[in-house]
Protein backbone atom coordinates (compact mmCIF):
# COMPACT_ATOMS: atom_id res chain seq x y z
CA UNK A 1 0.00 0.00 0.00
CA UNK A 2 2.84 2.66 1.19
CA UNK A 3 4.34 2.12 -2.66
CA UNK A 4 1.00 2.22 -4.11
CA UNK A 5 0.47 5.58 -2.06
CA UNK A 6 3.85 7.31 -3.98
CA UNK A 7 2.69 6.53 -6.80
CA UNK A 8 -0.32 8.00 -6.43
CA UNK A 9 1.34 11.49 -5.43
CA UNK A 10 3.93 11.38 -8.27
CA UNK A 11 1.02 10.60 -10.64
CA UNK A 12 -0.85 14.10 -9.61
CA UNK A 13 2.77 16.17 -9.20
CA UNK A 14 3.03 14.59 -13.29
CA UNK A 15 -0.60 15.95 -14.08
CA UNK A 16 -0.01 19.29 -12.63
CA UNK A 17 3.51 20.11 -14.64
CA UNK A 18 1.26 18.25 -17.55
CA UNK A 19 -1.96 19.99 -17.51
CA UNK A 20 -2.85 21.86 -20.64
CA UNK A 21 -5.87 23.38 -19.11
CA UNK A 22 -6.51 26.03 -16.55
CA UNK A 23 -6.85 23.87 -13.51
CA UNK A 24 -9.63 23.81 -11.49
CA UNK A 25 -12.14 24.79 -14.60
CA UNK A 26 -14.46 21.56 -13.73
CA UNK A 27 -13.86 21.73 -9.81
CA UNK A 28 -15.66 25.61 -9.77
CA UNK A 29 -18.57 24.47 -12.18
CA UNK A 30 -19.03 21.29 -9.88
CA UNK A 31 -18.74 23.74 -7.15
CA UNK A 32 -21.60 25.49 -7.77
CA UNK A 33 -24.03 22.52 -8.60
CA UNK A 34 -26.84 22.65 -6.17
CA UNK A 35 -27.75 19.30 -5.46
CA UNK A 36 -23.97 18.77 -4.11
CA UNK A 37 -24.18 22.20 -1.83
CA UNK A 38 -24.44 21.71 1.98
CA UNK A 39 -22.97 18.12 2.87
CA UNK A 40 -25.72 16.71 4.67
CA UNK A 41 -23.34 14.25 5.99
CA UNK A 42 -24.38 14.45 9.63
CA UNK A 43 -27.67 13.60 9.17
CA UNK A 44 -27.14 10.64 7.04
CA UNK A 45 -24.78 9.60 9.63
CA UNK A 46 -27.22 10.08 12.30
CA UNK A 47 -29.74 7.77 10.18
CA UNK A 48 -27.70 5.06 9.82
CA UNK A 49 -26.55 5.25 13.88
CA UNK A 50 -30.10 4.97 14.43
CA UNK A 51 -30.27 2.14 12.65
CA UNK A 52 -27.45 0.76 14.02
CA UNK A 53 -29.00 0.70 17.00
CA UNK A 54 -32.12 -1.39 15.59
CA UNK A 55 -30.16 -3.48 14.20
CA UNK A 56 -28.36 -4.39 17.75
CA UNK A 57 -31.63 -4.87 19.48
CA UNK A 58 -32.80 -7.66 16.70
CA UNK A 59 -29.59 -9.28 16.58
CA UNK A 60 -30.13 -10.11 20.13
CA UNK A 61 -33.74 -10.80 20.02
CA UNK A 62 -32.63 -13.17 16.81
CA UNK A 63 -30.40 -15.10 18.87
CA UNK A 64 -32.18 -15.82 22.00
CA UNK A 65 -34.97 -17.22 19.48
CA UNK A 66 -32.30 -19.17 17.04
CA UNK A 67 -30.20 -20.79 20.18
CA UNK A 68 -33.03 -22.54 21.23
CA UNK A 69 -33.41 -24.11 17.96
CA UNK A 70 -29.78 -24.44 16.77
CA UNK A 71 -26.75 -23.68 18.47
CA UNK A 72 -23.90 -21.29 17.09
CA UNK A 73 -20.60 -21.18 17.89
CA UNK A 74 -20.65 -18.00 19.46
CA UNK A 75 -19.81 -16.53 22.81
CA UNK A 76 -23.34 -15.98 25.10
CA UNK A 77 -21.38 -13.46 26.74
CA UNK A 78 -20.90 -11.13 23.67
CA UNK A 79 -23.27 -8.81 22.39
CA UNK A 80 -24.05 -10.70 18.75
CA UNK A 81 -23.23 -7.20 16.83
CA UNK A 82 -24.39 -6.47 12.92
CA UNK A 83 -21.50 -4.09 11.10
CA UNK A 84 -23.48 -1.60 8.96
CA UNK A 85 -21.30 -0.97 6.36
CA UNK A 86 -22.25 2.07 3.58
CA UNK A 87 -21.75 1.34 -0.16
CA UNK A 88 -23.16 3.76 -3.26
CA UNK A 89 -22.85 6.92 -3.62
CA UNK A 90 -22.50 8.14 0.11
CA UNK A 91 -19.60 5.47 0.41
CA UNK A 92 -17.93 6.72 -2.80
CA UNK A 93 -18.65 10.46 -1.65
CA UNK A 94 -20.74 11.52 -4.85
CA UNK A 95 -24.42 11.44 -3.46
CA UNK A 96 -26.97 14.03 -4.32
CA UNK A 97 -29.20 16.03 -1.98
CA UNK A 98 -32.01 12.84 -3.61
CA UNK A 99 -29.89 10.02 -3.63
CA UNK A 100 -30.85 6.79 -2.00
CA UNK A 101 -28.72 5.92 1.29
CA UNK A 102 -27.51 2.14 0.19
CA UNK A 103 -26.22 -0.08 2.98
CA UNK A 104 -25.24 -3.38 3.79
CA UNK A 105 -25.67 -5.41 7.06
CA UNK A 106 -23.17 -7.97 8.08
CA UNK A 107 -25.02 -10.50 10.18
CA UNK A 108 -23.65 -13.09 12.77
CA UNK A 109 -24.22 -16.67 12.76
CA UNK A 110 -27.17 -16.16 15.15
CA UNK A 111 -29.18 -14.16 12.56
CA UNK A 112 -30.47 -15.74 9.69
CA UNK A 113 -31.67 -14.08 6.22
CA UNK A 114 -35.14 -15.39 7.33
CA UNK A 115 -34.68 -13.58 10.36
CA UNK A 116 -33.50 -10.28 8.58
CA UNK A 117 -36.75 -10.85 5.98
CA UNK A 118 -38.95 -11.47 8.98
CA UNK A 119 -38.30 -10.13 12.50
CA UNK A 120 -36.68 -7.49 11.47
CA UNK A 121 -39.05 -6.12 8.69
CA UNK A 122 -41.51 -6.30 11.99
CA UNK A 123 -39.29 -4.15 14.04
CA UNK A 124 -38.99 -1.50 11.16
CA UNK A 125 -42.47 -1.48 10.37
CA UNK A 126 -43.20 -0.49 14.73
CA UNK A 127 -40.06 2.41 14.30
CA UNK A 128 -42.13 5.56 14.43
CA UNK A 129 -39.36 7.13 12.77
CA UNK A 130 -39.63 4.41 10.08
CA UNK A 131 -42.24 4.35 7.10
CA UNK A 132 -42.75 2.86 3.81
CA UNK A 133 -41.36 -0.49 4.74
CA UNK A 134 -40.66 -2.81 0.94
CA UNK A 135 -38.90 -6.21 1.60
CA UNK A 136 -37.83 -7.94 -1.36
CA UNK A 137 -36.63 -10.85 -0.50
CA UNK A 138 -36.48 -13.04 -3.94
CA UNK A 139 -34.96 -10.41 -5.79
CA UNK A 140 -31.64 -10.97 -7.54
CA UNK A 141 -29.74 -9.16 -4.31
CA UNK A 142 -32.53 -9.36 -1.96
CA UNK A 143 -32.99 -6.19 -0.09
CA UNK A 144 -35.07 -4.30 2.43
CA UNK A 145 -36.03 -0.30 0.88
CA UNK A 146 -37.31 2.20 3.78
CA UNK A 147 -37.64 5.49 4.39
CA UNK A 148 -35.44 6.31 7.66
CA UNK A 149 -35.63 10.22 8.95
CA UNK A 150 -36.93 11.25 5.41
CA UNK A 151 -34.24 9.01 3.63
CA UNK A 152 -34.32 6.25 1.45
CA UNK A 153 -32.03 3.23 2.48
CA UNK A 154 -31.62 0.17 0.32
CA UNK A 155 -30.60 -2.36 2.90
CA UNK A 156 -28.75 -5.45 1.65
CA UNK A 157 -27.75 -8.60 4.44
CA UNK A 158 -24.64 -11.19 4.28
CA UNK A 159 -24.18 -13.00 7.31
CA UNK A 160 -21.08 -14.47 8.22
CA UNK A 161 -20.40 -18.26 9.02
CA UNK A 162 -18.01 -17.72 11.74
CA UNK A 163 -18.28 -14.99 14.65
CA UNK A 164 -14.34 -14.64 14.85
CA UNK A 165 -14.84 -13.34 10.91
CA UNK A 166 -16.84 -10.69 12.28
CA UNK A 167 -14.99 -9.53 15.11
CA UNK A 168 -12.72 -9.10 12.32
CA UNK A 169 -15.29 -6.87 10.64
CA UNK A 170 -15.56 -5.07 13.68
CA UNK A 171 -11.88 -3.84 14.09
CA UNK A 172 -12.36 -1.47 11.24
CA UNK A 173 -9.98 -2.83 8.68
CA UNK A 174 -8.53 0.36 6.81
CA UNK A 175 -6.20 0.04 3.57
CA UNK A 176 -4.08 3.25 4.61
CA UNK A 177 -4.24 3.59 0.43
CA UNK A 178 -8.26 4.06 0.95
CA UNK A 179 -8.24 6.46 4.37
CA UNK A 180 -5.41 8.67 2.36
CA UNK A 181 -7.39 9.38 -0.93
CA UNK A 182 -10.55 9.66 0.52
CA UNK A 183 -10.07 11.89 3.91
CA UNK A 184 -10.89 15.10 1.48
CA UNK A 185 -14.18 13.88 0.13
CA UNK A 186 -15.31 10.75 3.01
CA UNK A 187 -14.81 11.37 6.16
CA UNK A 188 -15.76 7.66 7.44
CA UNK A 189 -13.49 5.04 8.04
CA UNK A 190 -15.10 1.95 6.40
CA UNK A 191 -14.80 -1.69 6.59
CA UNK A 192 -12.24 -3.19 3.52
CA UNK A 193 -13.43 -6.49 2.23
CA UNK A 194 -11.40 -8.69 0.97
CA UNK A 195 -12.09 -12.37 -1.68
CA UNK A 196 -11.40 -14.55 1.89
CA UNK A 197 -14.36 -13.04 3.22
CA UNK A 198 -16.67 -14.58 0.57
CA UNK A 199 -15.99 -17.77 1.79
CA UNK A 200 -19.16 -19.70 3.50
CA UNK A 201 -21.68 -16.97 2.20
CA UNK A 202 -24.24 -18.41 -0.10
CA UNK A 203 -25.12 -17.37 -3.28
CA UNK A 204 -27.28 -13.76 -2.20
CA UNK A 205 -24.96 -13.02 0.43
CA UNK A 206 -21.61 -12.81 -2.01
CA UNK A 207 -23.55 -10.77 -4.24
CA UNK A 208 -25.05 -8.65 -1.72
CA UNK A 209 -21.11 -8.25 0.12
CA UNK A 210 -20.14 -7.28 -3.59
CA UNK A 211 -22.07 -4.32 -2.89
CA UNK A 212 -19.63 -2.92 -0.93
CA UNK A 213 -16.60 -4.84 -2.88
CA UNK A 214 -17.04 -2.63 -5.69
CA UNK A 215 -17.40 0.10 -4.24
CA UNK A 216 -13.83 -0.34 -2.56
CA UNK A 217 -11.93 -1.85 -5.78
CA UNK A 218 -13.19 1.79 -7.67
CA UNK A 219 -11.85 3.77 -4.72
CA UNK A 220 -8.56 1.53 -4.98
CA UNK A 221 -8.25 1.59 -8.66
CA UNK A 222 -8.54 5.11 -9.32
CA UNK A 223 -5.10 6.90 -9.87
CA UNK A 224 -6.87 9.86 -8.19
CA UNK A 225 -9.59 9.64 -6.37
CA UNK A 226 -10.14 13.11 -6.16
CA UNK A 227 -10.61 13.48 -10.13
CA UNK A 228 -12.70 10.71 -10.13
CA UNK A 229 -15.52 12.27 -7.87
CA UNK A 230 -15.17 15.51 -9.27
CA UNK A 231 -16.07 13.58 -12.57
CA UNK A 232 -18.27 11.44 -11.41
CA UNK A 233 -20.05 14.39 -9.70
CA UNK A 234 -20.19 16.18 -13.14
CA UNK A 235 -21.15 13.20 -15.48
CA UNK A 236 -24.46 12.39 -12.53
CA UNK A 237 -25.36 15.81 -12.94
CA UNK A 238 -25.20 15.75 -16.40
CA UNK A 239 -26.98 12.57 -16.88
CA UNK A 240 -29.73 13.86 -14.55
CA UNK A 241 -30.42 16.55 -16.24
CA UNK A 242 -30.53 15.30 -19.49
CA UNK A 243 -32.88 12.75 -18.30
CA UNK A 244 -31.08 9.67 -19.04
CA UNK A 245 -30.25 8.83 -15.52
CA UNK A 246 -31.87 5.77 -13.60
CA UNK A 247 -31.91 1.98 -13.36
CA UNK A 248 -35.05 0.61 -13.13
CA UNK A 249 -36.43 2.90 -16.62
CA UNK A 250 -33.74 1.17 -18.51
CA UNK A 251 -30.88 4.20 -18.63
CA UNK A 252 -28.16 3.75 -16.69
CA UNK A 253 -27.73 4.32 -12.78
CA UNK A 254 -24.88 5.54 -10.37
CA UNK A 255 -23.00 1.89 -10.47
CA UNK A 256 -22.92 2.35 -14.01
CA UNK A 257 -22.06 5.87 -14.14
CA UNK A 258 -19.28 5.10 -11.10
CA UNK A 259 -17.11 2.60 -13.61
CA UNK A 260 -17.80 4.56 -16.80
CA UNK A 261 -15.80 7.67 -15.00
CA UNK A 262 -13.35 5.02 -13.53
CA UNK A 263 -12.39 3.21 -16.82
CA UNK A 264 -11.70 6.86 -18.08
CA UNK A 265 -9.62 7.59 -15.16
CA UNK A 266 -7.82 4.58 -15.23
CA UNK A 267 -7.01 5.12 -18.77
CA UNK A 268 -5.95 8.13 -18.69
CA UNK A 269 -4.05 8.90 -15.53
CA UNK A 270 -2.28 12.00 -16.53
CA UNK A 271 -5.32 13.98 -17.51
CA UNK A 272 -6.44 17.06 -15.89
CA UNK A 273 -9.93 16.58 -14.66
CA UNK A 274 -11.83 19.30 -17.51
CA UNK A 275 -9.62 16.80 -20.15
CA UNK A 276 -11.17 13.42 -18.31
CA UNK A 277 -14.72 15.15 -18.76
CA UNK A 278 -14.07 15.46 -22.33
CA UNK A 279 -12.44 12.48 -23.09
CA UNK A 280 -15.59 10.78 -20.97
CA UNK A 281 -17.67 12.23 -23.45
CA UNK A 282 -15.77 11.47 -26.52
CA UNK A 283 -15.02 7.94 -26.18
CA UNK A 284 -18.54 7.08 -25.14
CA UNK A 285 -20.41 8.71 -27.44
CA UNK A 286 -18.39 6.52 -29.93
CA UNK A 287 -18.42 3.62 -27.98
CA UNK A 288 -18.90 0.43 -30.50
CA UNK A 289 -21.56 -1.02 -27.84
CA UNK A 290 -22.05 -3.96 -27.80
CA UNK A 291 -18.25 -4.56 -26.53
CA UNK A 292 -18.19 -4.24 -22.80
CA UNK A 293 -16.82 -2.20 -20.37
CA UNK A 294 -14.21 -3.99 -18.25
CA UNK A 295 -12.36 -2.19 -15.80
CA UNK A 296 -10.12 -5.29 -15.72
CA UNK A 297 -9.95 -8.75 -16.69
CA UNK A 298 -12.35 -10.85 -15.40
CA UNK A 299 -11.99 -13.66 -13.33
CA UNK A 300 -13.93 -16.91 -14.24
CA UNK A 301 -12.72 -19.45 -11.55
CA UNK A 302 -14.13 -18.63 -7.88
CA UNK A 303 -11.34 -17.30 -5.22
CA UNK A 304 -10.60 -20.48 -2.88
CA UNK A 305 -13.00 -21.89 -0.95
CA UNK A 306 -15.92 -19.85 -2.43
CA UNK A 307 -19.00 -20.83 -3.75
CA UNK A 308 -18.62 -20.97 -7.59
CA UNK A 309 -21.69 -18.48 -9.23
CA UNK A 310 -21.32 -17.35 -13.18
CA UNK A 311 -19.35 -14.84 -14.00
CA UNK A 312 -20.44 -12.75 -17.21
CA UNK A 313 -19.25 -14.23 -20.30
CA UNK A 314 -21.36 -14.13 -23.49
CA UNK A 315 -19.29 -17.72 -25.16
CA UNK A 316 -20.41 -19.50 -22.34
CA UNK A 317 -24.08 -17.90 -21.52
CA UNK A 318 -26.43 -16.61 -24.33
CA UNK A 319 -28.18 -14.63 -22.63
CA UNK A 320 -24.82 -12.49 -21.81
CA UNK A 321 -24.51 -11.77 -25.56
CA UNK A 322 -28.32 -10.56 -25.70
CA UNK A 323 -26.81 -7.42 -23.25
CA UNK A 324 -26.31 -4.23 -25.39
CA UNK A 325 -24.33 -2.19 -23.70
CA UNK A 326 -22.55 -4.34 -21.12
CA UNK A 327 -20.39 -2.68 -18.31
CA UNK A 328 -19.27 -4.95 -15.96
CA UNK A 329 -18.65 -4.74 -12.23
CA UNK A 330 -15.08 -5.89 -11.21
CA UNK A 331 -15.80 -7.93 -8.01
CA UNK A 332 -16.15 -11.73 -8.68
CA UNK A 333 -18.20 -12.92 -9.81
CA UNK A 334 -18.18 -9.69 -12.17
CA UNK A 335 -21.68 -9.13 -13.72
CA UNK A 336 -23.04 -6.85 -16.08
CA UNK A 337 -24.69 -3.76 -14.32
CA UNK A 338 -26.25 -2.58 -16.94
CA UNK A 339 -29.31 -5.59 -18.09
CA UNK A 340 -31.53 -3.43 -18.10
CA UNK A 341 -30.84 -0.95 -20.80
CA UNK A 342 -32.89 -1.25 -24.06
CA UNK A 343 -32.03 0.07 -27.78
CA UNK A 344 -34.32 3.53 -26.70
CA UNK A 345 -32.73 3.93 -23.77
CA UNK A 346 -29.24 3.31 -25.42
CA UNK A 347 -30.11 5.76 -28.43
CA UNK A 348 -30.85 8.48 -26.18
CA UNK A 349 -27.61 7.87 -24.01
CA UNK A 350 -25.86 8.35 -26.60
CA UNK A 351 -27.43 11.11 -28.42
CA UNK A 352 -26.67 12.98 -25.24
CA UNK A 353 -23.06 11.84 -25.50
CA UNK A 354 -22.96 13.28 -28.92
CA UNK A 355 -24.14 16.91 -28.18
CA UNK A 356 -22.05 17.49 -24.58
CA UNK A 357 -19.21 16.35 -26.51
CA UNK A 358 -20.35 19.10 -29.37
CA UNK A 359 -20.89 21.42 -26.85
CA UNK A 360 -17.33 20.92 -25.19
CA UNK A 361 -15.18 21.05 -28.89
CA UNK A 362 -17.20 24.46 -29.55
CA UNK A 363 -16.96 25.95 -26.03
CA UNK A 364 -14.41 24.90 -24.58
CA UNK A 365 -14.47 24.54 -20.58
CA UNK A 366 -18.29 26.14 -20.58
CA UNK A 367 -19.49 22.71 -18.19
CA UNK A 368 -21.81 24.76 -16.48
CA UNK A 369 -24.36 24.54 -19.83
CA UNK A 370 -23.99 20.56 -19.25
CA UNK A 371 -25.42 21.34 -16.15
CA UNK A 372 -28.48 22.88 -17.40
CA UNK A 373 -32.02 21.29 -17.86
CA UNK A 374 -32.33 19.55 -20.99
CA UNK A 375 -34.51 21.07 -24.02
CA UNK A 376 -36.35 17.58 -24.82
CA UNK A 377 -39.58 18.85 -24.69
CA UNK A 378 -38.47 21.15 -27.28
CA UNK A 379 -36.66 18.79 -29.71
CA UNK A 380 -39.70 16.62 -30.21
CA UNK A 381 -43.51 17.17 -31.94
CA UNK A 382 -45.12 13.97 -30.60
CA UNK A 383 -45.74 12.89 -26.77
CA UNK A 384 -47.13 9.49 -25.00
CA UNK A 385 -47.99 10.85 -21.44
CA UNK A 386 -48.31 8.68 -18.88
CA UNK A 387 -50.46 9.71 -15.65
CA UNK A 388 -50.08 7.48 -12.49
CA UNK A 389 -52.50 8.61 -9.82
CA UNK A 390 -53.79 7.46 -6.39
CA UNK A 391 -56.00 9.24 -3.52
CA UNK A 392 -53.91 8.54 -0.89
CA UNK A 393 -49.81 8.91 -0.19
CA UNK A 394 -49.61 4.92 0.60
CA UNK A 395 -51.22 3.75 -2.63
CA UNK A 396 -49.69 6.07 -4.42
CA UNK A 397 -46.29 4.98 -2.98
CA UNK A 398 -47.06 1.19 -4.18
CA UNK A 399 -49.14 2.37 -7.35
CA UNK A 400 -46.26 3.93 -8.79
CA UNK A 401 -43.13 1.43 -7.64
CA UNK A 402 -45.13 -0.86 -9.67
CA UNK A 403 -46.03 1.23 -12.53
CA UNK A 404 -42.22 2.28 -12.58
CA UNK A 405 -41.06 -0.91 -12.94
CA UNK A 406 -42.93 -1.69 -16.12
CA UNK A 407 -42.12 1.31 -18.26
CA UNK A 408 -39.61 -0.70 -19.79
CA UNK A 409 -41.86 -2.88 -21.52
CA UNK A 410 -43.94 0.11 -22.58
CA UNK A 411 -40.89 1.78 -24.35
CA UNK A 412 -39.55 -1.63 -25.69
CA UNK A 413 -43.16 -1.94 -26.79
CA UNK A 414 -43.56 1.46 -28.41
CA UNK A 415 -40.49 1.30 -30.49
CA UNK A 416 -40.97 0.02 -34.04
CA UNK A 417 -38.79 0.62 -37.13
CA UNK A 418 -41.34 3.37 -37.92
CA UNK A 419 -42.03 4.68 -34.79
CA UNK A 420 -38.83 5.41 -32.39
CA UNK A 421 -39.45 6.19 -29.02
CA UNK A 422 -37.50 8.61 -27.07
CA UNK A 423 -38.25 8.41 -23.19
CA UNK A 424 -37.56 11.06 -20.55
CA UNK A 425 -35.81 10.05 -17.32
CA UNK A 426 -38.25 12.15 -15.18
CA UNK A 427 -40.82 11.99 -13.37
CA UNK A 428 -43.40 15.42 -12.68
CA UNK A 429 -45.19 15.34 -9.27
CA UNK A 430 -48.47 17.17 -8.26
CA UNK A 431 -50.64 16.48 -5.17
CA UNK A 432 -54.51 17.70 -5.22
CA UNK A 433 -57.54 17.96 -2.88
CA UNK A 434 -60.72 16.28 -3.52
CA UNK A 435 -61.93 19.64 -5.70
CA UNK A 436 -59.05 19.20 -7.77
CA UNK A 437 -56.69 22.56 -6.42
CA UNK A 438 -53.43 21.67 -6.54
CA UNK A 439 -51.44 21.62 -3.72
CA UNK A 440 -48.22 21.70 -4.88
CA UNK A 441 -45.45 20.23 -6.79
CA UNK A 442 -43.08 17.80 -6.22
CA UNK A 443 -43.73 14.85 -3.61
CA UNK A 444 -45.47 15.83 -1.01
CA UNK A 445 -46.45 14.64 2.36
CA UNK A 446 -50.17 14.97 2.71
CA UNK A 447 -51.51 11.56 3.45
CA UNK A 448 -55.14 11.75 1.68
CA UNK A 449 -54.15 14.73 -1.20
CA UNK A 450 -54.89 13.06 -4.58
CA UNK A 451 -51.39 12.37 -5.85
CA UNK A 452 -50.20 12.27 -9.20
CA UNK A 453 -46.88 11.51 -11.21
CA UNK A 454 -46.51 12.44 -14.64
CA UNK A 455 -43.92 10.85 -17.63
CA UNK A 456 -43.69 11.20 -20.59
CA UNK A 457 -42.13 9.30 -23.90
CA UNK A 458 -41.36 11.55 -27.12
CA UNK A 459 -42.27 9.55 -30.53
CA UNK A 460 -40.29 10.21 -33.93
CA UNK A 461 -42.18 8.85 -37.14
CA UNK A 462 -40.30 7.67 -40.03
CA UNK A 463 -40.75 9.77 -43.17
CA UNK A 464 -42.94 7.49 -45.26
CA UNK A 465 -45.28 6.96 -42.24
CA UNK A 466 -48.38 8.77 -42.60
CA UNK A 467 -51.35 6.91 -40.20
CA UNK A 468 -50.12 4.80 -38.04
CA UNK A 469 -52.50 2.55 -35.42
CA UNK A 470 -50.32 2.52 -32.26
CA UNK A 471 -52.84 0.99 -29.90
CA UNK A 472 -51.44 -2.17 -29.01
CA UNK A 473 -48.37 -1.20 -26.79
CA UNK A 474 -50.31 1.51 -24.64
CA UNK A 475 -53.57 -1.10 -24.33
CA UNK A 476 -51.45 -4.13 -23.81
CA UNK A 477 -49.55 -2.06 -20.97
CA UNK A 478 -52.46 -0.86 -19.07
CA UNK A 479 -53.94 -4.60 -19.09
CA UNK A 480 -50.14 -5.83 -17.82
CA UNK A 481 -50.52 -3.17 -14.86
CA UNK A 482 -53.88 -2.89 -13.68
CA UNK A 483 -54.00 -6.31 -13.70
CA UNK A 484 -51.99 -6.15 -10.75
CA UNK A 485 -52.79 -8.45 -7.43
CA UNK A 486 -52.45 -5.69 -5.44
CA UNK A 487 -54.18 -2.60 -7.06
CA UNK A 488 -56.80 -1.39 -5.15
CA UNK A 489 -59.38 1.66 -6.00
CA UNK A 490 -58.19 4.86 -6.55
CA UNK A 491 -55.02 3.53 -7.89
CA UNK A 492 -55.39 4.65 -11.93
CA UNK A 493 -52.95 4.57 -14.81
CA UNK A 494 -53.97 6.56 -17.99
CA UNK A 495 -51.77 7.39 -21.49
CA UNK A 496 -52.93 9.39 -23.99
CA UNK A 497 -51.41 10.62 -27.03
CA UNK A 498 -50.12 14.63 -26.83
CA UNK A 499 -48.34 17.01 -29.49
CA UNK A 500 -45.90 19.58 -27.74
CA UNK A 501 -48.67 22.63 -27.83
CA UNK A 502 -50.40 20.37 -25.70
CA UNK A 503 -47.59 19.70 -23.03
CA UNK A 504 -48.50 20.92 -19.36
CA UNK A 505 -46.40 24.36 -19.21
CA UNK A 506 -44.63 23.04 -15.82
CA UNK A 507 -42.66 20.45 -17.97
CA UNK A 508 -40.39 23.10 -19.59
CA UNK A 509 -37.53 24.21 -17.62
CA UNK A 510 -37.91 27.39 -15.74
CA UNK A 511 -36.38 30.71 -17.42
CA UNK A 512 -33.16 31.60 -15.95
CA UNK A 513 -33.69 35.64 -15.57
CA UNK A 514 -29.64 36.40 -14.55
CA UNK A 515 -28.65 39.06 -17.47
CA UNK A 516 -26.90 37.09 -19.46
CA UNK A 517 -29.22 34.59 -20.00
CA UNK A 518 -32.04 37.40 -20.78
CA UNK A 519 -29.65 38.63 -23.98
CA UNK A 520 -29.34 35.29 -24.99
CA UNK A 521 -33.61 34.54 -24.78
CA UNK A 522 -34.27 37.68 -27.24
CA UNK A 523 -32.34 36.43 -29.85
P1 LIG B 1 -27.40 7.17 -6.45
O1 LIG B 1 -26.69 8.39 -6.01
O2 LIG B 1 -28.15 6.47 -5.36
O3 LIG B 1 -28.24 7.40 -7.65
P2 LIG B 1 -25.61 4.87 -6.30
O4 LIG B 1 -24.20 4.78 -6.82
O5 LIG B 1 -25.78 4.85 -4.84
O6 LIG B 1 -26.24 6.18 -6.98
P3 LIG B 1 -27.61 2.76 -6.49
O7 LIG B 1 -28.29 3.32 -5.30
O8 LIG B 1 -28.43 2.46 -7.68
O9 LIG B 1 -26.43 3.70 -7.01
O10 LIG B 1 -26.83 1.42 -6.13
C1 LIG B 1 -26.15 1.29 -4.93
C2 LIG B 1 -25.27 0.06 -4.92
O11 LIG B 1 -26.02 -1.12 -5.17
C3 LIG B 1 -24.21 0.09 -5.99
C4 LIG B 1 -23.97 -1.34 -6.27
O12 LIG B 1 -23.06 -1.85 -5.36
C5 LIG B 1 -25.31 -1.98 -6.04
N1 LIG B 1 -26.04 -2.08 -7.30
C6 LIG B 1 -27.13 -1.38 -7.65
N2 LIG B 1 -27.54 -1.69 -8.88
C7 LIG B 1 -26.68 -2.61 -9.34
C8 LIG B 1 -26.55 -3.35 -10.56
N3 LIG B 1 -27.39 -3.19 -11.58
N4 LIG B 1 -25.52 -4.22 -10.67
C9 LIG B 1 -24.66 -4.39 -9.67
N5 LIG B 1 -24.73 -3.74 -8.50
C10 LIG B 1 -25.70 -2.87 -8.33
MN1 LIG C 1 -27.66 4.94 -3.96
MN1 LIG D 1 -29.97 2.17 -4.06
Amino acid sequence: PFAANKQHKQTRRRQKVGASDKPGVLEEAVAKIETYKGSDYNSRRSALDYLEKILARWAMAARTINSSAHSFPENPWQTPRVTLVSIGSFRLGVHRKTSDLDVLAIAPPSCTRKDFFTSLVDMLKSDPLIDQVHPIPTAYTPVIKFLLKGFQIDMLFARVDNPSKLLAFQRQRVSPLVTTQLVSSTPRVEYIIDDRDLVGLDEAGVRSMNGARVCQMLQEMVPDYKAFTTVLKAVKEWAHQSGIYSNVLGFLGGINWAILVAWVCKNHPRASTSNLLEIFFRVFASWKWANPVILQPIQQAPPEGVVELPAWNPDVNPRDGLHIMPIITPAYPSMNSSYNVGFPQLRSIQNEMILACNHLRKHKNDFAALFKPSDFFSRHEHFVQVTIRATSRQDFVEWFRLVESRLRVLITDLETEQVHAWPFARFFDRSYDSDGNCLGQGKTKDENAIHESLFFIALRFADEVDTIDMRFAPSAFLHNVNSWSNRVSGMDLSLKHITSSELPTFVHPKLDLTPSAKSNDSK
